[in-house]
């Protein structure tokens, strides 16, 4: 088993006990489906509770660090460590019972992502990496697929929501892939699907409309697993940019091409 650091104990912790509160709550999402009222109020306080857990554990850990969370906490603290949460990344499939749901935590120290944790505590797996230290699947490496044509590539994206200034692109984007490529998935989690481009199950990823909070630890994933990670746009940040295109190294210039990103 790889030894974790302190800090990274810290993260994994906090991440398994909301893991665990959501884990109950998604039992009673699956009873709500059949309510009159429905399960959307429920999950939305899912989704506050566990960001103010995390809130709670990662602050009493760390006192003075900042937080920025998906749900609405924005805290300065001490200007160079900043927690960046997603509590309940997937929210959509959470709130019509589909087990596919994850907490994700990023440590940013200065301007740059320097620890990552992504648990799915329905698969109970987690994801976790550390700059410099590499990338794991619970107690395995993780590294990046070796596939080097496109042909033989299955890609994840996300689709914009109803409304979203990204549509248009989107679909030229995905009529341009398909043609290509050996598949497509939209899983509707942004922080498993780059866990997942880490531990090889995908070979990219690409999404625009997202969000720091989606894809910040499982950016340091795919790099600590070898791949590569970079906004869709030239000089974009891909953190805090709006849109991401993750792969191994092998495909990432054909990749950026086929998606007219360069
Ligand atoms: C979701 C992302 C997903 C994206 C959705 C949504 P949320 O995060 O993980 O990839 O396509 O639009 O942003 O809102 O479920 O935490």
């Amino acid at each position: 088993m790889p030894v974790r650091s302190a800090i990274m104990t810290v993260m994994t912790r906090a991440a398994e006990k909301a893991g665990r509160a959501l884990r109950r709550d998604f039992g009673e999402v699956e009873q709500l489906q059949v309510s009159m009222k429905g399960p959307a109020d429920f999950v939305s306080q899912a989704d506050r509770k566990s960001e103010k857990l995390l809130h709670e554990e990662l602050s009493r850990a760390r006192p003075g660090y900042g937080f920025v969370g998906e749900e609405g906490t924005d805290e300065k603290g001490d200007g160079e460590h900043r927690w960046i949460v997603d509590p309940l990344d997937g929210t959509t499939n959470f709130l019509h019972g589909i087990p596919h749901w994850a907490v994700s935590i990023a440590l940013q120290k200065g301007g740059e992502i320097v620890a990552g944790v992504v648990y799915d505590p329905v698969k109970d797996e987690m994801f976790w990496g550390e700059k410099g230290m590499g990338a794991y699947l619970n107690a395995t490496r993780l590294r990046v697929s070796r596939r080097s044509e496109l042909h033989t590539a299955l890609l994840a994206t996300g689709i914009p929501f109803k409304g979203s200034k990204y549509w248009e692109s989107f679909l030229k984007e995905l009529q341009s892939v398909m043609l290509k490529i050996a598949g497509v998935r939209r899983m509707g989690t942004a922080s498993l699907d780059l866990a997942y481009v880490a531990a090889g199950r995908y070979d990219g990823y690409w999404e625009r409309g997202i969000h720091p909070w989606d894809v910040a630890a499982g950016l340091l994933l795919v790099k600590e697993a070898g791949g590569f990670a970079a906004s869709m746009d030239k000089g974009g940040d891909p953190v805090y940019g709006r849109s991401i295109i993750t792969t191994n190294a092998a495909l990432h210039a054909s990749l950026r091409e086929l998606l007219g990103t360069g």
